[in-house]
Formats: C-alpha cells, sequence, structure tokens
C-alpha cells in the first residue's frame, strides 16, 4: 500500500474497549509524517444517513485516553508527529449547538482513516462515503480522498499484542478555567510538551498563556548549544496549538527568568505542572501572594515514559536527551564541493580546547579512516630550510632562534600571544603551507584509494580550510568541563584554562559550520558510539558508490545499522 504524508484518524471505537497500540501502529503503515486524531466515540459508519460531528464533553475519561495517545504515540510510531484535535471537545461554555464551519489543518490530510469495524464487507463503500463526509463536515479535505478501514488489518495483530489496561470510566466532568499558564523551555515539541499544551488547552476556555524560555534561562541545560533558536521554538507551539484548539486566544511571551509574566499577570487562574516542575509553581504561588495576587491553581500531569531511550539518557521523554540523539547524525547536509574529487571524502574536524577532538580523530583513524594531524604539520612547517621558515625569520627577528638555527616556538610564541597584528603576520605564512602539505597528504591517501581522510584541526575555520573539506565535524563540552581537563593535561591554573578558551573561537561559531556536533561528556563507549553513527551516515549519504569498504568495520557496522 502506498505511504501518505498527512492522515486523519477517526476514533469512534467507545472508550473501554479503544485498544490504542494496535490502532496507531497500523496508521503508521500508511502516514509518514502527521497524523491528526478526531475523537468520537461511539460514532456509527454504518448506521444509515449522514453522521454529524458533535461537541463531546471534556470529560476525565476522555483527558486519559488522550495521555494514553500521546504515550502510545511515542512508543509505537516515534517518527510521526501525532497531533489530537480538540476542536469537538471543550466546547466554549454553553454553546453545543450546530458544529463549526471546517477548519483548515496546517498540513493538508492526503488520507482518511477509521477503526470504525466493518460487519458486513458488501458495506465497505458506504462506510467510506459516510467517513468523507463526516471527516469534510469537520475539516477542511478535498473531495475524494482514500479511505482506509484498519480494522482487518488491526485484526492480525491483535493476537501478539499486550493487552492495554482499560482505565475503569471516569465521566466527571474536569474542572476548567479562562486563563491558564505554563513555562518551559519547549525544545524540539515532543510528546511531553504536547502533553502539556494540550492538557492546558482541554484546561483553558479563553486565553492560553506560554513562558518560553529564552537565552538567558537556556546557560545551564545540556548541549544547550542544540537547542533549537527561540522564534523556531514558538513557531512550532504556535502551529500545535492552531491545529489543536484554534479556538483558543494563544499568547506567548519570552521566559528570561523562572517566574516570568505568571507571577504578574492577573488574570491568571491556573498553572500546569509536571512532577518535576511542581516546585517551580510553588514558587510562583508564593511570588504572587506577595505582590497581592490570588494562588494558581496547580494542576499537574505525568510525564511520558520513553520506550527508545538508552542508557544515558533520562527515562522520560526530555529535549535533552532528544538533543543527544543528534550527537553523531547529519545534522544540516554537506554543501556542495563540486571542486573536491569524490574520493577520498574529507571530514574537517574541529572544536575548542579540551573538547575531545583528538580522541575522536584516534577513534577515526581506528575505523580506517587516514588522520591527518594539522597540529603536528604546524611542527613541519618551521623546519629549518622550508619556504615559512625563513619568512618567519624575517618577519620576527633572529632572537626566535635556538643556538643551532631552529625555530624556538616558545619565543615566537610570547612574542604573538595576545597581540591580534602579530599573531596574523604570522598565520598568514604558516597556515597556507600547512594547507600545501595538507593537500599533499589527501593526494596520497587517493593513490592509496583510501575513501575517508579525518582533518584534525583545531583553527580549521579561522583559517579557511573548510574549502579543503565535504563535511565539517564539531566537537563541544560544557566550558567548565573543558577548563578542568585543561587543568589537568596541561598542568595550568583554572584561570589560565578559561583564558585560553575564551581566546578560542566559541562553540557557537563552530556549531555554526557544523555538520555532525559530537560530544566526549559521556564515558568513552557513548562516544564511541556517536562515531560509530557518523561512519555509517557517511557511508550510507555520501559514499554509495563505494563498493568495497576501506573503513575496516564499516561493513560490519553498515550491516548493523
Ligand atoms: C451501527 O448501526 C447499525 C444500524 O442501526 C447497527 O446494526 C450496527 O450494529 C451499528 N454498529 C456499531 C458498531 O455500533
Ligand atoms: C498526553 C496527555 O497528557 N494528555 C492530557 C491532555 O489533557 C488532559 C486534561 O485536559 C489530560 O488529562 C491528559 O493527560
Amino acid at each position: 500500500m502506498s505511504m501518505f504524508s498527512t492522515g486523519i484518524l477517526v476514533l469512534t471505537s467507545p472508550l473501554h474497549s479503544l485498544r490504542i497500540a494496535p490502532v496507531l501502529s497500523s496508521a503508521a503503515q500508511l502516514v509518514e509524517r502527521t497524523l491528526y486524531v478526531h475523537l468520537h466515540p461511539g460514532l456509527n459508519l454504518s448506521g444509515g444517513g449522514q453522521p454529524r460531528p458533535v461537541f463531546i464533553p471534556p470529560a476525565v475519561d476522555l483527558c486519559s485516553l488522550i495521555t494514553r495517545l500521546y504515550s502510545n504515540a511515542a512508543d509505537v510510531c516515534a517518527h510521526l508527529d501525532v497531533r489530537v484535535l480538540l476542536t469537538n471537545i471543550n466546547p466554549p461554555s454553553g454553546i453545543s449547538g450546530p458544529f463549526p464551519t471546517p477548519q483548515f489543518l496546517s498540513h493538508p490530510p492526503e488520507v482518511l482513516l477509521t477503526d470504525f469495524p466493518l460487519q458486513d464487507p458488501t458495506q465497505s463503500h458506504q462506510v467510506t462515503q459516510c467517513l468523507q463526509g463526516y471527516a469534510g463536515r469537520c475539516y477542511a479535505c478535498r473531495p475524494g480522498l482514500p479511505s482506509v478501514l484498519l480494522h482487518s488489518e488491526m485484526a492480525a495483530q491483535q493476537e501478539d499484542s499486550v493487552v492495554e489496561e482499560n482505565q475503569p470510566e471516569d465521566g466527571k466532568p474536569l474542572e476548567m478555567y479562562p486563563d491558564v499558564v505554563v513555562g518551559g523551555t519547549f525544545d524540539r515539541l515532543h510528546g511531553a510538551h504536547k502533553t502539556l499544551l494540550n492538557m492546558s488547552c482541554l484546561l483553558a476556555t479563553r486565553r492560553f498563556l506560554i513562558g518560553v524560555c529564552d537565552q538567558g534561562m537556556l546557560k545551564k541545560k545540556v548541549l544547550k548549544e542544540l537547542i533549537e533558536p527561540y522564534d523556531l521554538r514558538v513557531e512550532k507551539i504556535q502551529e500545535f496549538l492552531r491545529d489543536v484548539k484554534p479556538s483558543l486566544q494563544v499568547e506567548i511571551v519570552p521566559l528570561g527568568d523562572p517566574l516570568g509574566v505568571s507571577v504578574v499577570d492577573p488574570l491568571l487562574r491556573c498553572i500546569v505542572v509536571s512532577e518535576e516542575t511542581r516546585k517551580g509553581g510553588e514558587a510562583v504561588n508564593r511570588k504572587r501572594i506577595e505582590n497581592g495576587l490570588p494562588a494558581l491553581v496547580l494542576h499537574e500531569i505525568q510525564l511520558l515514559k520513553d520506550a527508545h531511550h538508552s542508557e544515558t539518557e533520562e527515562e522520560k521523554i526530555s529535549s535533552s536527551s532528544l538533543r543527544s540523539r543528534l550527537l553523531g547524525t547529519l545534522l544540516i547536509p554537506p554543501k556542495d564541493t563540486p571542486h573536491l574529487p569524490l574520493r577520498p571524502y574529507v571530514i574537517g574536524l574541529t572544536g575548542g580546547s579540551g573538547s575531545g577532538k583528538s580522541s575522536v580523530a584516534k577513534r577515526l583513524e581506528k575505523l580506517g579512516a587516514v588522520c591527518i594531524d594539522c597540529d603536528k604539520l604546524g611542527h613541519q612547517v618551521y623546519e629549518t630550510g622550508t619556504a615559512a621558515y625563513q619568512r618567519v625569520v624575517d618577519e620576527f627577528g633572529s632572537d626566535i632562534l635556538n643556538e643551532d638555527k631552529s625555530i624556538n616556538r616558545r619565543i615566537l610564541g610570547k612574542k604573538v600571544f595576545g597581540k591580534q597584528e602579530r599573531l596574523k603576520a604570522l598565520t598568514d605564512i604558516v597556515w597556507p603551507e600547512i594547507a600545501l602539505l595538507v593537500k599533499d597528504v589527501i593526494s596520497q591517501a587517493r593513490e592509496q584509494g583510501k575513501d575517508v581522510c579525518v582533518l584534525d584541526a583545531a583553527v580549521l575555520l579561522e583559517a579557511g580550510w573548510t574549502d579543503m573539506v565535504h563535511e565539517v565535524w564539531v566537537t563541544i563540552i560544557p566550558e567548565e568541563e573543558a577548563v578542568s581537563r585543561i587543568t589537568k593535561r596541561d598542568n595550568v591554573s583554572p584561570e589560565d584554562a578559561l583564558h585560553r578558551l575564551r581566546s578560542q573561537g566559541s562553540d557557537a561559531q563552530r556549531l555554526e559550520h557544523a555538520n555532525v556536533v559530537l560530544s566526549t561528556l559521556w564515558e568513552p563507549e557513548v562516544t564511541q558510539k556517536q562515531v560509530k553513527c557518523c561512519i555509517c551516515t557517511l557511508y550510507m549519504t555520501n559514499l554509495p558508490y563505494t563498493n568495497s569498504c576501506h573503513l575496516l568495520n564499516a561493513e560490519a557496522l553498515l550491516a548493523q545499522a
């Protein structure tokens, strides 16, 4: 069966008999990007006549269904962007009249799906017609969308699927509030965020205020360099909420401190928190009372468990573990490099002092890559008799020479340290010479039929050597960790280490050029996994023409991938 990018799943089973996991996994075999879920328990598509959409009261059992939907989605179809539509739930108070005009969805649906059980196969056409008519009243759909009854496909899966616990029905109405607030980073909008947003949407009848952490609040976050820009995070929230509950007045404001607007807005009545942000909610209330405002109702939600987490990640679905999964993967496709031969494929590896760049280079070398250490080539450039040697002596004077006429790099270093112009005079001489040596090594590698070279270069970007590489890989590490590593390795004071770090380019600058990011912050096995992941991606995306893998273990790696 063909795949669709976006679909609407109309769920009709009564709440107590709905089997979410099989429905979602059948749907995931047909839809690959966005799956909208429309809830209408008890809808009968073969009852004769055209059923109409109705408003469904936001009862507690419906809410737990939504929780289960998102958490099952994270387990069985993590790649799918699942959005439970709330338009037909939570009617504006008092109104229970006709259903509003069809809602436009951000991603136009291409297929309709339903779990409605077909008892009589001859009715298949009629049920499909009914489904199209029904969906068309709720959402803007192009006429004649293909429709799929998932029931028969699910039947095949029922046998081996684990029986889900269906909670006892709870038709208790949910307490709602005109103004609801939440706060968070909302990086790479995922199931736990959607839970928080969905929940708040159901609770809010008028306005939904969202505080989104801006730069100042992110300093302490793990892999903060990989957090999406503020504007992008806000845009994703807005898009999600426009689909899920367009009637709500959504206000998004930047959070510069943990409390933000929540402690000054007099209209707020409720704040939605998770177990771990409950303390934050309590702090908000203390401050509100100090400010002479009423305390907020703390509505606590359960965070979802992530079935796919690895040992170094937290078990909860969290942005930091999603970020750590980006390590070693291709973040930005490589730029076009028609001026470079296809082989060997050259990776420019860079990173700040103490970021573990060279240890990553060694790992790549063990996997068969040719490693070019620019530091070492730098030493060659100063050797007596080379072209650079004479120019350096002319520029800096013969007092930089040892008795045997070799250049004393310590003295030279002192002459340029902290002096922008002198340093530039030196690098203008030395960098082009190093580049020539690098090109030599790459040509040799080509003659030997090597696939991959790694250019291990701290100054890759500054020296403009990106011209020589197909891709840029960057190793990052939090500043405190870098300082502690440099202090131990080079036996210098923390102040000196920090000074050295800050005189180099920043991780943020390097990341602008990074196709792949790695971090040696965790155990060696974790680093190794990232490195292997890089190599696999490399072979699959850039070296498909390679028949025989010269990287020793690449074939085995690919087999695992
Ligand atoms: C739908 O309605 C028809 C006719 O009233 C009935 O025979 C059928 O059992 C109903 N189906 C479901 C799933 O409720
Ligand atoms: C996934 C999830 O947490 N969904 C929530 C949606 O909102 C209701 C209440 O409004 C919660 O009970 C659900 O947990």
